[in-house]
């Protein structure tokens, strides 16, 4: 049994993680979160509160980092600024939470020599052309594209340099696009579900020929735990399920599943700098540490994340109204 903090365990990948680690181990869990508008309390609620302790703050906070990492046994830092569309009109916090912050939990680390599990995207390897056979592994040159991967870059080499310099018992993961229950709807696929749930057409940037390779969060959380237990210190997992779709086949099906037209959504105005594509060869991490992922039917898993917005509206409908807004201002 051990003891974890978990940063960014309120928000979406985080709080999937912080159930499953419940749902599957002994562990007990400290979630640090600042709760920005992408965090939610309400996404720990049922949760046992003998295992899982939220406390309120920022990861940027180093005396606060310091008092929490002399609890716990090891670290899984989820917490990040993470959608690109905010980052490209405001970078600011992106530098502080995922630069600075990370730095702040190294740093922590460092001091009471904890093993610290950083949380990564795939999207620090810039994107693949459409005709591509080729897939992002371990050793593919990192090429990030927005200010958002570019942080998330920024993150990980620091994460390598403090292994490397200090000793740090660091591992890191770079992980697809995740789909699931209780993501932002500023995402594609809640954006999608719940403007379709409330009537609106769904909207897709450009001419929806990108392509995103799709995970549900929970096999994200299955393969950290795995890192966690069996993971090389100072190696790098990409982790992925082969779950390659383009945009447009994500908007279609989703109509289908709630009953419309295929054909009934928006092309809106691109994102600028749109990735093209993303694709991971996860042999690195099925191979060496034993991990295979669960929800292997899309189709399904969709179906599912569908119903769970439709179920739990009041968890996500303070949020879309400003979310709708701000895209409408973009003509998006
Ligand atoms: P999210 O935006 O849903 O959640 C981020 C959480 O971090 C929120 O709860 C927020 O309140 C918290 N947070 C933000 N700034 C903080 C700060 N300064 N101090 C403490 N807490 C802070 O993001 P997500 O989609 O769950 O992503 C989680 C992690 O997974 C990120 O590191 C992201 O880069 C990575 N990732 C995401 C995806 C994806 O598809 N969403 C894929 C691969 C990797
Ligand atoms: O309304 C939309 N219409 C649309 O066509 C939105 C919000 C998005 N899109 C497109 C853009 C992307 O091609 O859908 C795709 C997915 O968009 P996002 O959900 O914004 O995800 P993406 O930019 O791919 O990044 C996500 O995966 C990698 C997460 O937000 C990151 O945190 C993670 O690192």
């Amino acid at each position: 049994m051990s003891h974890l903090l978990v940063t960014g365990g309120a928000g979406f990948i985080g709080s999937n993680f912080v159930h499953h680690v419940v749902g599957n181990t002994d562990d007990s869990v400290i979630v640090l979160d600042k709760l920005t508008y992408a965090g939610n309390a309400a996404s720990l609620a049922g949760l046992p509160e003998d295992r899982v302790r939220l406390v309120q703050g920022d990861i940027a906070d180093a005396a606060l980092v310091d008092e929490l990492f002399g609890q716990v046994d090891a670290v899984v830092h989820y917490a990040a600024e993470s959608h690109n569309d905010n980052s490209l009109h405001d970078p600011r916090p992106f530098l502080d939470t995922n630069i600075v912050g990370t730095y702040t939990l190294l740093e922590a680390a460092r001091k009471h020599d904890k093993r610290f599990h950083h949380i990564s995207t795939d999207e620090v390897y810039g994107d693949l052309e459409l005709d591509d056979p080729a897939r992002f592994t371990e050793s593919t040159p990192y090429n990030p594209s927005s200010p958002y991967s570019s942080t998330k870059a920024g993150s990980d080499l620091l994460v390598r340099a403090w292994v490397r310099s200090f000793g740090v018992k660091a591992t890191i993961s770079n992980c697809s696009n995740n789909y699931g229950p209780y993501q932002h709807v500023e995402k594609f696929i809640p954006r999608q579900i719940t403007n379709v749930l409330r009537g609106i057409r769904p909207k897709l940037y450009g001419k929806g020929e990108n392509v995103r390779d799709w995970i549900h969060a929970d096999d994200h959380s299955s393969a950290v735990l795995t890192i966690l237990d069996k993971g090389v210190i100072g190696e790098t997992y990409l982790i992925g399920a082969d779950g390659e779709k383009d945009n447009k086949t994500v908007v279609e099906l989703i109509l289908a599943l709630t009953g419309n037209p295929t054909d009934a959504y928006d092309h809106v105005t691109d994102r600028p700098g749109h990735d093209l594509r993303y694709a991971i060869d996860s042999t690195k991490l099925r191979t060496e540490l034993g991990w295979t992922p669960r929800y292997q039917d899309f189709e399904a898993g969709l179906k599912a994340t569908i119903d769970w917005y439709r179920d739990n509206e009041d968890w996500w409908a303070p949020a879309k109204d400003g979310v709708e807004a701000f895209y409408a201002s973009k003509g998006q």
